[in-house]
């Protein structure tokens, strides 16, 4: 299944609050397609050492989610990060500055691209081991409750990280402690479609991803991932469920990446442009963008004003990153375990 077999619910009466919601975080999802534009470019040129990941498609997902969460909550995600840091208030010249490796980096220049982390913004990472997060996050969801905390955490993960062996103990755990309320986490699997080259249908025998939550008695649901409005509001019953309950939940969204995997899959070989193209009929900038027009609560003007405001946010991040310092070679020492002189 994929997105263009999923239709948008029909658009049903939307909130003032929702609305003031959606608008501010259209403005949020167009800076982050423009960083990661950037991002790209700046790749190119030879700024950006190691390896990037770009999450251009898919930002209604982590929108959809991070706009319901409380600022007391905590999340976690794989490497295809920046748009997560940037949803959850980081200053974007840092987030920049750590795709340079610079010393005024959200990980002080010394994770990249793959490891951002606002601990202070409940965010736990930014990780490049695929599926390693999940075990985290689920240990994090317990601690929370089992601390009393009325505190829940998110776990964003791909399609891909699912056939991990990391997936499956954690989820067998979260469904045990779901039993006795000491499991407040929501999966989000965010299902583009493919892990690096491979299909979903190539590489897991169930493709209903959601549904093989159930095997570990963890509630389920798949929805499209393109609408935002729609993941807003189901990310707030989701958020709500798991609070109120203290048992785990999952979420399958579909969605697509407009970029390659990653900065060296240029090729693309495994798919076909006319796919990508009927994949960006969907964007989920435009879809919004349409759904507030259409609601009057969005004018050519404002269209206009947020992609100016993207563009000096992201120069300015530029330059930022371009005029720190790297980190100091003592910094090596720093922040790392079993590393005592
Ligand atoms: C343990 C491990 N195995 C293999 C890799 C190489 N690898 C990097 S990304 C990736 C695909 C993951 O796909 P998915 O979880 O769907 O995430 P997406 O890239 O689509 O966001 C693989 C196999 C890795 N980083 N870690
Ligand atoms: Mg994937």
């Amino acid at each position: 299944m994929d997105t263009r077999s999923v239709k948008t619910a029909p658009p049903r009466d939307l909130g003032r609050d929702e609305l003031a919601a959606a608008v501010e975080w259209y403005g949020k999802m167009v800076l982050a397609r423009r960083f990661e534009e950037e991002a790209e470019r700046e790749f190119r040129r030879g700024k950006i050492g190691g390896y990037l990941h770009v999450y251009s498609g898919q930002e209604a997902v982590a929108a959809g989610f991070l706009s319901a969460i409380r600022p007391e909550d905590i999340f976690f995600t794989a490497y295809r990060d920046h748009a997560h840091a940037l949803f959850r208030g980081a200053a974007p010249g840092a987030v920049m500055a750590e795709l340079f490796g610079k010393a005024t980096g959200l990980a002080k220049g010394k994770g990249g691209s793959m490891h951002l982390f606002d601990v202070a913004r409940g965010f736990y990472g930014g990780y490049g081991i695929v599926g390693g997060h999940i075990p985290l996050a689920t240990g994090a969801a317990f601690a929370l409750r089992y601390q009393q905390a009325d505190r829940i955490c998110l776990c964003f993960l791909g399609d891909g990280a699912m056939n991990s062996g990391s997936f499956h103990e954690p989820a067998n755990l979260a469904g045990l402690w779901g039993k006795q309320g000491l499991c407040p986490i929501v999966y989000i699997v965010e299902n583009n479609q493919y892990a690096m080259g491979t299909p979903v249908d190539r590489s897991s025998a169930v493709t209903n991803l959601a549904s093989r939550f159930s095997m570990y008695a963890i509630e389920n649901e798949r929805a499209d991932g393109m609408d935002f409005i729609e993941v807003r509001r189901l990310a707030g019953r989701a958020v709500r469920r798991a609070r109120e309950t203290g048992r785990p939940y999952a979420v399958e969204l579909l969605t697509y990446r407009f970029a390659g995997h990653g900065a060296a899959d240029l090729f693309q070989p495994y798919r076909t442009k006319e796919e990508i193209a009927q994949a960006r009929q969907r964007d989920p900038i435009t879809l919004l963008e349409d759904r507030l027009r259409a609601a009057g609560a969005l004018s050519d003007d404002e269209v206009k004003r947020a992609r100016a405001d993207a563009e000096r946010v992201v120069t300015d991040a530029v330059r930022f990153a371009e005029e720190s310092p790297p980190p100091e070679p003592d910094e090596l020492f720093k922040d790392v375990y079993g590393a005592e002189r």
